[in-house]
C-alpha cells in the first residue's frame, strides 16, 4: 500500500477547516442555517432549489418528462442554488432542506405549501401526485421502489467514496481509491446483470427508477464523471451501455440535464428554468451574446 501518510486518530477529533480537499470551504460539521436569505418564488405551482449535478439532475428529468406527457400542473421554476457559495446554508433553503444539500421542493399547490427534500422523496412524491412512472400492479412497485431505494444508498459510495478520493482528495490514497473502485465496479455488475435480462430497472417501463439512477451511473458509463470511463473500463458493462444510450435518446432527459446546469457547452447551460420556451431563448451561448 502506497500513499498514505502514518495517522494515528487523536481522542477527540476536531475541526481541521484547512484540510485541503475539494469543498473543504463548504464541508461543516454542524447543520443549521449560516445567514438570513429568503428563497425567491416564481408563478408555478412547483418551486425547485438545485444544481444541475447528478441528484439535482434526476428532478429536472421527471419534471421535463411529466411535462412531456401533457402534466400541466408540473410546470415548474428552476433557481439556481450555488453550492459552492455557500447558498444552502441561507435561512430560506434551509426551512425547504433541513439537510442543506440540493435538490429541494416546495410544491405551492397545497396550503400551506408541501416541502420535499431527499431526490428520492422528491421522484416518489411527483411520480404519486401526478400518478406516473411508478407502476402500479404491487410486484413492479416493489421491484420499482427497490431499484430506487438502491440507487438512493449506492450513489454515495461512488460520488462520496470513489469520486471523492479518486478525483478530489487532496492526495491519491491507494487504500481508499482501491476499496470504492471495487464497490462501484460491483455496483455497475450489479446493473448490468439486472439490464441483461429486463429493459429498464423495474421491468418492461421506464420509472422513477431509471430516472435516479441514469444521471450517476449512465453518466459513468458514458466516462462524464471524474473522467474514470477507462480507469473502471466502463464499456465492459453492455447492458448499462445499451440503457443509457435508450434514456439519453428521450428529450425530456435532454432538456432536464441542462436546467440549472453551471459547466460544459455554453449552449447546455440553461441556469434558471421558467418557462418552456426558456430552452431556446436563454441557454448561456445565447444570454452572453445579448450582454
Ligand atoms: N441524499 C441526497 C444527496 C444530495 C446531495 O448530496 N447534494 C449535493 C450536491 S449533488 C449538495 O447539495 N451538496 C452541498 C453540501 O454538501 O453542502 C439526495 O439524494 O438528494
Amino acid at each position: 500500500m502506497t500513499g498514505s501518510p502514518e495517522y494515528t486518530p487523536p481522542k477527540v477529533w476536531s475541526w481541521n477547516k484547512e484540510n485541503g480537499g475539494e469543498f473543504a470551504n463548504i464541508n461543516r460539521p454542524v447543520a443549521g442555517p449560516t445567514h438570513d436569505r429568503e428563497l425567491p418564488v416564481g408563478q408555478h405551482p412547483l418551486q425547485l432549489y438545485s444544481l444541475g449535478t447528478p441528484n439535482g439532475v434526476k428532478v429536472t428529468i421527471m419534471l421535463e418528462e411529466l411535462l412531456e406527457l401533457g402534466f400541466d400542473g408540473a410546470e415548474y421554476d428552476a433557481w439556481l442554488i450555488k453550492i459552492s457559495e455557500g447558498d444552502q446554508f441561507g435561512s430560506g433553503f434551509v426551512e425547504v432542506n433541513p439537510n442543506s444539500k440540493i435538490p429541494a421542493l416546495l410544491d405551492r399547490s397545497a396550503q400551506p405549501p408541501i416541502r420535499v427534500f431527499e431526490s428520492g422523496a422528491i421522484l416518489l412524491y411527483l411520480a404519486e401526485k401526478f400518478g406516473a412512472f411508478l407502476p402500479t400492479d404491487i410486484r413492479a412497485r416493489a421491484e420499482c421502489l427497490s431499484w430506487l431505494f438502491w440507487q438512493v444508498g449506492s450513489a454515495p459510495f461512488l460520488g462520496g467514496g470513489f469520486g471523492h478520493f479518486y478525483a478530489y482528495a487532496p492526495t491519491k490514497i491507494e487504500y481508499a481509491i482501491d476499496r470504492y473502485a471495487m464497490e462501484v465496479k460491483r455496483q455497475l455488475d450489479v446493473l448490468d446483470r439486472r439490464l441483461a435480462v429486463s429493459e429498464y430497472l423495474a421491468g418492461d417501463a421506464y420509472t422513477i427508477a431509471d430516472i435516479a439512477t441514469w444521471p450517476w451511473y449512465g453518466a459513468l458509463a458514458k466516462g462524464l464523471v471524474y473522467d474514470a470511463g477507462e480507469f473502471l473500463q466502463v464499456q465492459d458493462y453492455a447492458n448499462v451501455q445499451r440503457w443509457t444510450e435508450a434514456i439519453a435518446s428521450r428529450p425530456a432527459v435532454k432538456r432536464g440535464r441542462m436546467v440549472n446546469r453551471t459547466s460544459g457547452e455554453p449552449s447546455s447551460q440553461l441556469h434558471e428554468r421558467h418557462d418552456s420556451s426558456d430552452f431556446l431563448t436563454k441557454t448561456q451561448d445565447l444570454l452572453e451574446v445579448s450582454d
